[in-house]
């Protein structure tokens, strides 16, 4: 790019901004209407020419001498470098033996990830449309690992999970009306400074002082004091962790033994509530649910829980519960229970009122929709039936044919013989990393695009370089944010990089199926195919409307949000008969008489305290709290300057309590060891006070760095906290993953601090592919 370059407009998951390239740097600018941009947006200068960047094709030098088949090198060996056309020849031909020998239903194409924020250059998009396409189909997974559990129980008790968590309870209804929150998991800003597809205004912070100024109360009921900003200016309540569903019930339950509840609502808008009210009181087992039995559960006094209760009935009340609580051990419950205790509150439907699941989990929340998004890719279909609940990976590829149940069906694993992976790092997202390698060694091929040299490239067969999203065209749209953006290039690919369109395009002209794969158009054509039928909508609104290549020139479009209409549970509040909800009921589903009749004992037919079987013991008798990160999303530029800038002495912070740390001689700065029966990593210590006693906090995100690749459970020497992580469902109902939370030992390390080698290219690799 010429110098003195115009500035340009581009989006990115953690915010909308202008950038340019300008003699060697990357100059860059937030969105100026921004009030509150990311800090992340500081990582971004690092993605175009940091030497973890993927400089060219490359092929493990094992699989290329022995051939495709289960290989426990994989991640140990080094790699050769390949010409693109050599590569794509290779690779097509391997894609021809599978679907040939094993047909799709042996490749998994799940691919889960967040990789880019544009619409077209979605890389998960383009895998899936490429499969389906050229293979008939793939083995696919369902879900996320943001929300497993939630997006199953809340369309059996509530509504889709996108209806309660986006069109809901809003912001600016918060700031004017909510009189109390109870904030179960908090709502941090580190979460809602990202929003996938990226948005131009991070308005949490604002919205949570406004209502705090009014008189708004927070309470923060989480493990960790900043899981509200101080703005909120919070009560905090250090529960726990796992333990909320037992604190809403002993709420619920006082209400009910002080006749508080609002039964006129339970009576009009619920269904089932007999059922569990006789499980509440303990008329079914003879526990009443009540403050004195939560007291020892959760950690807080038997008079804190009624004090709280009695501040809530009368008043605007709002129960948000956050995804964190449901990555865990028996994560519905807590989901449901917020719903049943926000229900027995009588609040649900009002403005500000009522249950919010994962405000503030991503800038999507609390906003109104757009009225005109953007379409994104057409995936094409996918003849294969066979799926996994997303979490569920290692389990499949490690037991072939192994039933499994679901949703209140069994079903059995595919036998994967080849994983192809575009935009997402599982050696990031998945628990139990260790595990995770033993399921990766058991297929014949593994195919990564990334453009950074992550964990999950390095144990691939066949790597891809694909280009940032600064280095393609792309057309920038969330559905809760009023920008189309078109996102120019703001630099050149770095070496070989491709977009993984070209690299499919090119995979598909070599299968034979060119033309459906790209239907004849190019990048920017695609661009404008997608823009189309946002600007046909806006043209017969009689709203601005420009073609595309005016978008292009002059820059990103405002359109409309939609009203603030209060989303599916104000409908069903105003009329319940006609606006009934899509539940066995149409009512909010307090008892489900189909959950009960599915006899999982992990998941009961009402909201239930179930002792979590991952808690403290003698070996491990911490709390790992393994959230999201502050200063990067997920582990996308683990080395821009942010991330590195928080890290010390290289690697990821752990936060504990100075109690905690005293008891084992750690000072704050020491690197720690942190180890269960799984696995073990090394870490920063940080002390603080914000951090209960009992836990650790260390986030997700730091790029998994084994000490000895070759050995079967080696010592992450950076903090990755998924090799302490256990790899099991939420229930049987939901199979959703349960990261968050873990019981680990912590220790001060002792003797030679191996080196962080995390972003270094594969040794080998670097000299062949000077
Ligand atoms: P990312 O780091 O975002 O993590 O897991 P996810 O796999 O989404 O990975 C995206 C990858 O895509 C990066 O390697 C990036 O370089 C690559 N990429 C970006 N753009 C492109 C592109 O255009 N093309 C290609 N080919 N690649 C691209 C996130 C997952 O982790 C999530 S969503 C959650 S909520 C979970 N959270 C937790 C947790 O709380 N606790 C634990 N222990 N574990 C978790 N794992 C989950």
């Amino acid at each position: 790019m010429a110098d003195a370059a115009p500035f340009l407009p581009h989006s990115s998951h953690w915010g909308n901004f202008t950038a340019r390239w300008h003699e060697g740097r990357l100059e860059l600018r937030p969105h100026p209407g921004d009030p509150d941009p990311s800090p992340i947006l500081g990582n971004m200068a690092a993605a175009l020419r940091h030497p973890a960047r993927i400089a060219r094709p490359m092929v493990r030098r094992g699989w290329l001498e022995r051939g495709p088949g289960p290989d426990a090198r994989r991640g140990s060996e080094e790699f050769v470098p390949m010409e693109w056309d050599q590569v794509l020849d290779l690779l097509a031909g391997e894609l021809r033996r599978v679907k040939e020998a094993h047909g799709p239903q042996s490749v998994f194409g799940g691919s889960y990830g967040w990789s880019s924020a544009g619409r077209f250059h979605h890389a998960q998009s383009q895998v899936h449309r490429f499969l389906n396409i050229a293979l008939g189909g793939y083995v696919r997974s369902v879900n996320s690992y943001s929300a497993g559990a939630s997006a199953v129980i809340l369309p059996r008790i509530a509504a889709p999970m996108e209806q309660i968590s986006r069109r809901n309870v809003t912001w600016d209804a918060i700031a004017r009306h909510t009189d109390i929150i109870l904030s179960f998991g908090g709502m941090a800003l580190k979460n809602s400074m990202v929003a996938s597809g990226g948005i131009s205004q991070h308005v949490e912070r604002g919205s949570m002082q406004a209502a705090c100024e009014r008189g708004a109360e927070f309470v923060l009921i989480s493990p960790l004091r900043d899981d509200l900003p101080v703005e909120a200016g919070a009560e905090w309540l250090p529960v726990r962790p796992n333990t909320d569903t037992a604190l809403m019930l002993a709420l619920t339950h006082t209400l009910v033994a002080a006749g508080l509840h609002d039964r006129a609502f339970l009576d009009r808008y619920t269904a089932g509530w007999d059922v569990f009210e006789d499980y509440l009181m303990g008329r079914t087992d003879g526990q009443p649910k009540d403050a004195a039995w939560a007291a020892p559960i959760t950690g807080l006094t038997a008079e804190a829980i009624t004090a709280l209760a009695h501040r809530l009935p009368g008043r605007r009340s709002l129960i948000t519960v956050s995804h964190s609580l449901q990555r865990a051990e028996f994560g519905e419950q807590p989901v449901w229970m917020g719903m049943v205790l926000a229900a027995a509150l009588g609040q649900i439907g009002l403005p500000g009122g009522g249950y919010h699941y994962s405000l503030g989990a991503l800038g999507h929340t609390g906003r109104r929709m757009v009225a005109t998004p953007v379409a994104a890719l057409n995936q094409g279909k996918n003849s294969v039936r066979e799926f996994i609940p997303v979490a569920r990976i290692t389990d499949m590829l490690l037991n072939p044919g192994g039933r499994y149940d679901y949703d209140g069906k069994e079903y059995a694993y595919a036998d994967i013989k080849l994983v192809y992976w575009a935009g997402g790092n599982p050696f990031h997202h998945h628990q139990d990393i260790n595990r995770l390698r033993r399921g990766f060694a058991r297929v014949d091929t593994l195919i990564v695009h990334d453009s950074a040299w992550t964990a999950t490239a390095r144990h691939a067969d066949i790597v891809l370089p694909a280009t940032v999203t600064m280095e393609r065209e792309d057309i920038g749209a969330a559905p809760t944010d009023p920008l189309i953006i078109p996102m120019h290039r703001i630099a050149e690919p770095y070496g070989e990089a491709r977009d993984d369109f070209a690299i499919f395009a090119g995979l598909a002209e070599r299968l034979g199926c060119s033309e459906a794969f790209t239907e004849g158009r190019s990048v920017r054509e695609w661009l404008a195919f997608l823009y189309e039928s946002a600007r046909t909508a806006l043209e017969a609104r009689g709203l601005p409307a420009p073609d595309f290549e005016t978008l292009w020139r002059e820059g990103p479009l405002e359109i409309p949000f939609a009203e603030d209409d209060g989303g599916v549970l104000r409908a069903f509040r105003e009329d319940p008969e006609a606006n009934a909800l899509h539940t066995e009921s149409g009512r909010l589903q307090i008892f489900s008489p189909t959950i009960a009749g599915f006899n999982y004992p992990d998941c009961p037919g009402h909201p239930t305290w179930l002792e979590p079987v991952d808690v403290p013991t003698a070996e491990a008798p911490l709390r790992l709290v393994a959230n999201q990160p502050a200063t990067k999303l997920h582990s996308q530029l683990d080395f821009g300057a942010t991330s590195q800038e928080a890290k010390r002495r290289g690697r990821e912070v752990v936060r504990m309590n100075p109690a905690d740390a005293e008891a084992r001689g750690i000072a704050d700065g020491d690197i720690v060891r942190l180890f269960n029966n799984r696995g073990a990593c090394l870490a920063a210590a940080q002390l603080t006070e914000a951090v209960a006693p009992g836990i650790v906090n260390l986030p997700t995100g730091a790029w998994y760095d084994p000490d000895d690749a070759a050995a079967e459970a080696p010592l992450c020497v950076h903090g990755n906290p998924n090799v302490l992580t256990r790899d099991f469902g939420t229930s049987r109902l939901a199979q959703g993953c349960t990261g968050q939370l873990t019981s680990v030992q912590v220790e001060r390390f002792e003797g030679n601090l191996p080196p962080v080698r995390a972003y270094e290219p594969p040794a080998a690799l670097a000299a062949a592919a000077e």
